[in-house]
């Protein structure tokens, strides 16, 4: 039998098969992909084959091939991955700049993965209804930034209900993967346009201003207007997982964009002569703060250097 997963506990996996169909499945213990380590081996959006044995328990034996997927280093100094999700058309990344504050080095290496996957990204800054004067106008100079390198940026509340009317032509048709920090309203926000999702929401730690970890399984859900929508728990670091130190600089389109004009073609831009990227940044053509994301995913080759939190 083959099917599409749209439930992953960790303990089981729901596997929808075409006629409709929702089958409890579980993973062989042995069950390894190829050349990953991975947290959990099949993942919401996977297409998969099962078989049920004798007893009657399903048992996923096969991924299809997957189309693409998302994938960061699972905690720092591992070797593990962690797949938040397969074969996506879109995803839609929460960020907030309060409650709790998302790092753009987290924003960063979040659109550099899904580049280097060829996978649109929509950036939703929530929460605006909470912010000062002067932090919205960071808010709105924030979304001036990725709407100028090419991403659809919105400004919303999801709680007020504002900001988001182009989400539904945005998400029609199409499985999108909500991606973030915790706490920063993703399950929220599958609630406003799945309302029969009901799925869990809370409160942030006010000890903290971070998020609780409220949801802790990864589920598919389809659109009332059309198309799929995955809630995820939220994530803590970005690590990004067997990028070259070459290639990098390819996944920050302004700055492969610049880099063409370099004098040398293998160019780091880190202090050549020539450097287009640099001059670029003194300009004022390029954000600081993309650079120094740049340089931030550079090193990770020296491990310590990616800490939880980006
Ligand atoms: N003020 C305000 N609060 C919001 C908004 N959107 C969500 N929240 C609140 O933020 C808290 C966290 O929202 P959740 O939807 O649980 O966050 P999440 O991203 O799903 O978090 P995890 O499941 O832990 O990854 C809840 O109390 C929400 O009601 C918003 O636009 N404005
Ligand atoms: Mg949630
Ligand atoms: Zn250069």
């Amino acid at each position: 039998m083959t099917g599409l997963v749209i439930k992953n506990t960790g303990s089981w996996v729901d596997v929808r098969t075409e006629q409709g169909e929702v089958v409890q499945c579980k993973v062989k213990g042995n069950f390894r992909l190829k050349g990953i380590r991975s947290t959990s081996p099949v993942v919401v959006g996977d297409y998969v084959t099962f078989e049920r044995n004798r007893e009657g328990t399903a048992f996923i034996d096969n991924i299809l091939p997957r189309r693409n997927y998302i994938i960061r280093k699972a905690i720092n100094l591992s070797k593990q991955s962690h797949i938040l999700a397969a074969n996506i058309d879109l995803c839609l990344l929460v960020v907030t700049l309060r409650e709790p504050v998302t790092s753009v080095v987290f924003i960063d290496r979040f659109l550099a993965t899904a580049e280097a996957y060829s996978i649109p990204v929509s950036i939703i800054i929530n929460k605006v209804d909470i912010l000062s004067d002067e932090e919205l106008a960071e808010a709105e100079r924030l979304a001036d930034l990725y709407k100028a390198i090419g991403y659809d940026t919105l400004l919303a509340s999801v709680t007020e209900r504002r900001g988001l009317e182009a989400l539904p032509d945005m998400l029609k048709d199409k499985t999108a993967l909500l991606a973030g920090n915790s706490g920063v309203g993703k399950s929220e926000l599958l609630n406003m346009l799945v309302p029969t999702a009901r799925a869990k929401t809370a409160p942030i730690s006010e000890a903290h201003l971070s998020g609780m970890h409220t949801t802790t399984f990864s589920e598919m859900y389809d659109l009332p207007f059309g198309g799929r929508l995955i809630d995820i728990p939220g994530v803590k670091g970005f690590g990004t997982f067997n990028f070259e130190r070459e290639e990098v600089s390819h996944f920050f389109r302004e700055i492969f964009q610049v880099g063409r004009n370099c004098r040398f073609g293998n160019c780091m831009h880190l202090n050549e002569p020539g450097c287009a990227v640099l001059q670029a940044v003194e300009r004022g053509e390029i954000a600081r703060s993309r650079y120094n994301s740049y340089l931030n995913m550079l090193d990770d080759e020296d491990e310590s250097k990616y800490r939880e939190g980006y």
